[in-house]
């Protein structure tokens, strides 16, 4: 699975996320400008909500997958 992320507007440390969905190999990425896409290859193992975050967890997302 691929999922694109765009920045929608600079929000400091917001604009760079991990992605602790895999623990034993943490994803992350920045978004540096507007015109930024970055894509996150991502392979579920399960059916559940993933979360992802900002390195102090202030800026918050999450997705859900569905089995
Ligand atoms: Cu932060």
């Amino acid at each position: 699975m691929r999922l694109k992320f765009r920045q929608l507007g600079e929000v400091g440390c917001g604009n760079e996320l991990i992605f602790p969905s895999d623990p034993e190999n943490l994803a992350a990425l920045k978004l540096n400008t507007p015109a930024d896409e970055q894509v996150l290859e991502f392979t579920p193992t399960k059916a559940g909500e993933f979360q992802f975050y900002c390195g102090h967890r202030m800026f918050r997302g999450l997705f859900t997958v569905k089995g």
